[in-house]
């Protein structure tokens, strides 16, 4: 199937005027564009993945890899990556892929509508089937509902359909671009207990603020705060609001993390933080035959 012929159909049917349309992405990605009367913003329908939110008058808020590769069956590196049914490595079984496989699968466009006639939504879709069942044995039905003002409102919606419970863990792993990793400071987590993934000897708990020197990689308890990152390099605030979540995982990889990494550049560190509304350790959560939980994170930013 050519591009073309995933393209016009999708506009055909799906398509919003300049507020949203299907457009060519990298490597041949379908991505839809949202615009709205104060923000723009991409998603590609690999992975049900937002690749950028950007305010009127701002700077990019959401952090791309310029080494990102857009390949079948491989995550983005950067964006909102939609980390489920798990978080990090497989709680059984390391040889099964990290962070889960919905990033890794081809979305279903479900619907597209004007919220207030002045808001896109994007509804995308996401269900079990024989590849996701050789992986995870459970039925099941994703819901991403993207919804673009002057925010950016990602919300993951996760149903069981099968008849055994199951657990549900995950990440909207957000990618946030920054002045210089060095300057900023991320705050509303104070007091809150935290697995550092780097010296798991026991749980730590968070002193004041959060600034970063050197390698960071916390799973935040407990925790249903919106994190407020300060960025006086590009004299702005910006806040992650989160829904259905009681993880936030914090994290740069530093200098040598990075250099590990294929789909990232040697001194991408410096530009970029994840602030990610998670479920994670023991915050997952069990859903019932029938039930849906609902994950979600707004995105906006403020000037200093
Ligand atoms: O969210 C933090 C983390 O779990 C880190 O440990 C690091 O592995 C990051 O996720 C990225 O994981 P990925 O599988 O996308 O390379």
């Amino acid at each position: 199937m050519t591009l073309t012929t995933k393209l016009e159909p999708l506009n055909t049917s799906f398509s919003l005027g300049n507020a949203l349309r299907f457009i060519e992405g990298p490597n041949g990605f379908v991505l839809a564009a949202l615009t709205s009367e104060k923000a723009s913003a991409t998603v590609a329908l690999h992975g049900g993945h937002v690749l950028s939110f950007v305010p009127k008058g701002q700077p990019p808020v959401i952090w791309m890899s310029d080494e990102a590769q857009y390949r079948e069956g491989k995550a983005i590196r950067g964006g909102i990556p939609v980390c489920w049914p798990w978080f990090g490595p497989h709680p059984d079984d390391p040889e099964k892929q990290a962070h889960g496989f919905a990033r890794n699968l081809e979305w279903t466009v479900f619907s597209a509508r004007m919220i207030n006639n002045e808001s896109p939504q994007l509804h995308l879709t996401l269900r079990d089937d024989a590849l996701t069942r050789s992986i995870w044995d459970h039925a099941f039905h994703l819901e991403m509902i993207i919804t673009l003002t002057d925010e950016l409102k990602v919300e993951l919606q996760i149903k069981n359909t099968g008849d055994t419970a199951f657990t549900s863990g995950g990440a909207l792993h957000t990618y946030l671009s920054i002045s210089q990793i060095s300057q900023i400071s991320i705050h509303g987590l104070e007091g809150a207990r935290y697995i550092d993934q780097l010296d798991p000897s026991g749980l730590k708990t968070q002193e004041g603020e959060i600034r970063f020197t050197a390698e960071t990689d916390n799973i935040y308890l407990d925790t249903t705060a919106t994190c407020r990152l300060v960025d006086p390099g590009m004299h702005r605030e910006i806040y992650v609001d989160k829904l259905g979540s009681r993880s936030t995982v914090v994290w740069n990889p530093w200098i040598n993390k990075a250099a590990r990494m294929s789909d990232f550049g040697d001194n991408e560190y410096l530009e970029m933080v994840c602030i990610e509304t998670a479920n994670a350790a023991s915050d997952t959560v069990v859903i019932a035959p029938g039930e849906t939980h609902r994950l979600g994170t707004t995105i906006r930013v403020a000037s200093l």
